[in-house]
């Protein structure tokens, strides 16, 4: 994918580029600024390291962006990804590569892909890896022919197969498998989806792309040899008004376990899943649906709505994401990018940009309706000290503090239980217009409500000056009750109270609360807050950069702010150790 549009002249800066939108007549502005002065600035990596995580995976310095071609390869989890070796900010962009055993922990290698022939020259961008019958992995990448930004479809294949971390990717000369024909935009046509082999033999992958504001995955089908392909005469899906899809990702999911399936496979018992980038809104979306092999066609399910009102993976810093299937487990894995909400500048001195959040183990919910998603169980190994807490009663207004371990590096799991849904707040109508994030900003923390708002205060200072509160509240809509669960950034920093990033992040949670509990679960990690809501239904990751709330400064609470006495059942909490990551 591409994150911020590069211009020819070397003196913009910077320049908004305004692409005006229409989408059920709601004018939305996407503005993209170029800053080519700063795409080779030197890093000086900020000496105290605030901000850095301890166990998110990002490299020593500079920029990164979105995971690429991850796969699991003879024992080894291998993790391309966007990066800019010069700076801080988008850029120069290579296919940086690590290699890992357990998902958490990981060996920096030198880069596989990098700009350097006709075919690549002016950008190696995002792509998928796909193993071949006789366990042979390649590589689809989208390669920049020119300084228009013309984008085609290369291949690239490890150099040498007895290496066991595959270091060497070679890109041969048949290049570029794919180019855009005349209906296509050239300058959006790019991230090729790991292929998938139809009943009739031949592979098939997804480009993304966007035609009058319909985004829309082109379907390319090759027979075995991979080499030769061919357009369909469909899209695979489009929808109206969505923008520029970028990312796609198109995989089965069982109806019966958690199980992952491989990407080719189309037995009986499955639906399929179909992911986007939308370009414009900034978020990953998704469908659940049917595939017609004999049409060739995705139908969405009439449970997802398919546009920007429609079910996000996280809804919070969460984009470009990708599946893979990993054989060695069984499971489908979930590798996502979770860009800074600072400022460029500050970027550009701290000397880093980019993390990627934890990576989830992803399946379809039981009702068939949604996803969930939950941190691989190897995230575990990097547990310490715990602390734990049960049967502990909150009545409103009330918050106890979690103590005795590293609270800005923590991983925190809690069960929410209540005696009565009586309390729970009017759903006012003309919120159902309304994004959850929207609602959530009306609705903070400390908007005292009926049932909720209930939760964590995490990276909290003392007198709580800056906070990051991760909650439920549960309104009562005509027909049903609605869980509102927000990750709110808008007091979690002191710095730069204007020009930061600090949005009231926050998704529903379609979840039945019969047996009155809720369950939370939080990743803490310096400047990432990634949040489980309900097992893994909905999740949202913010950015944060508090100035008070840090290291052994920062606190975390259990609060409740609701009419309604709320039981902490159990919560267990977690110091975390640091991932090996360099
Ligand atoms: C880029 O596009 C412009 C305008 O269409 C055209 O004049 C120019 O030749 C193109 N450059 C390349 C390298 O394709
Ligand atoms: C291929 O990799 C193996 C295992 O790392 C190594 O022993 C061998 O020298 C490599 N071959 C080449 C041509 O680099
Ligand atoms: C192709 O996409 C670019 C944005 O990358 C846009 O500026 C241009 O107008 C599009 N061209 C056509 C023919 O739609
Ligand atoms: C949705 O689709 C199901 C079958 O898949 C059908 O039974 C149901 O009536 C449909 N609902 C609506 C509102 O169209
Ligand atoms: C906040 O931003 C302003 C303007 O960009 C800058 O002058 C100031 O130094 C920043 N403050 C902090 C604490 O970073
Ligand atoms: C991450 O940064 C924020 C703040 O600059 C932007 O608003 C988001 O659009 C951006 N997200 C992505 C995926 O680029």
């Amino acid at each position: 994918m591409e994150i911020l549009r590069r211009s020819s002249s070397l003196w913009v800066l910077p320049i908004l580029l305004l692409c005006f939108f229409i989408n059920n007549g709601v004018f939305v502005d996407a503005s993209h600024k170029v800053y080519m002065h700063l795409q080779s600035t030197t890093s000086h990596v900020d000496a105290s390291k605030v901000h850095r995580t301890g166990y998110h995976f990002q490299p020593p310095k500079n920029w990164i962006n979105d995971p690429n071609g991850p796969m699991y390869y003879n024992g080894v989890y291998h993790l391309f990804y966007q990066y800019n070796p010069k700076g801080a900010i988008w850029g120069n962009i290579v296919w940086a590569h690590s290699v890992s055993k357990d998902l958490i922990n990981w060996i920096p290698l030198e880069p596989a892909i990098y700009p350097s022939k006709v075919f690549d020259k002016y950008g190696t961008w995002s792509g998928s890896a796909t193993i071949l019958p006789g366990n042979k992995p390649v590589i689809l990448y989208t390669g920049i022919v020119d300084a228009n930004k013309t984008q085609v479809q290369n291949y690239a294949i490890p150099a040498n197969m007895s290496d066991p971390y595959l270091r060497k990717w070679i890109k041969p000369d048949n290049n570029p498998l794919i180019v855009a024909d005349k209906t296509i935009n050239k300058s959006q046509f790019r991230d090729p989806t790991t292929a998938w082999m139809g009943r009739d033999g031949n592979w098939r992958i997804l480009v993304g792309s966007v035609r009058n504001h319909r985004g829309k995955v082109i379907m390319y089908k090759s027979n075995k040899n991979f080499m030769k392909w061919t357009k369909a005469k469909h899209p695979l899906h489009s929808a109206p008004g969505t923008g520029n899809w970028e990312c796609p990702d198109f995989f089965p999911v069982s109806l019966k376990n958690k199980n992952g399936l491989d990407t080719s496979y189309n037995g009986k018992d499955i639906k399929h899943v179909l992911k986007v980038s939308f370009d414009v809104t900034r978020f990953d979306h998704y469908t659940i649906g049917t595939y017609d092999t004999k049409k060739d066609k995705y139908f969405p399910d009439n449970t997802s709505i398919d546009g920007w009102k429609g079910l996000r993976l996280d809804y919070g810093n969460y984009y470009a994401s990708k599946t893979f299937f990993d054989s060695g487990k069984n499971r489908r894995i979930l590798l996502g990018w979770a860009n800074e909400s600072d400022t460029v500048d500050n970027d550009v001195r701290k000397g880093w940009a980019g993390v990627h959040p934890i990576p989830r183990k992803i399946w379809l919910d039981p009702s068939g309706k949604q996803l969930v998603q939950w941190p691989v169980q190897e995230l575990e190994t990097l547990r310490k000290k715990k602390v734990q807490l049960n049967n502990k009663k909150l009545n409103k207004g009330k918050k106890v503090e979690i103590k005795g371990i590293t609270v800005a590096q923590a991983d925190v799991e809690v069960i929410f239980s209540f005696t009565s849904l009586d309390k729970a707040e009017p759903f006012d109508p003309s919120w159902a217009d309304l994004y959850a994030q929207d609602v959530c900003a009306i609705k903070g923390s400390t908007v005292q409500g009926g049932l909720g708002p209930f939760g964590l205060l995490t990276l909290a200072s003392k007198n709580l000056e800056e906070y990051t509160p991760v909650f439920f509240r549960i309104f009562k809509a005509h027909d049903k009750y609605k869980v509102l669960m927000c990750s709110d950034a808008s007091r979690s920093s002191l710095k730069n109270e204007t020009t930061m990033y600090k949005p009231s992040f926050a998704g529903y949670v379609d979840v039945d609360l019969a047996d009155k509990k809720l369950s939370l679960r939080s990743l803490i990690d310096h400047s990432v807050v990634e949040s489980f809501g309900a097992g893994g239904k909905t999740c949202i990751t913010s950015r944060v950069y508090p100035t008070l709330a840090i290291f052994d400064k920062a606190h975390l609470f259990v609060f409740n702010n609701g009419a309604e006495r709320i039981t902490i059942e159990t919560l267990n909490a977690w110091s975390m150790a640091n991932a090996k990551l360099h």
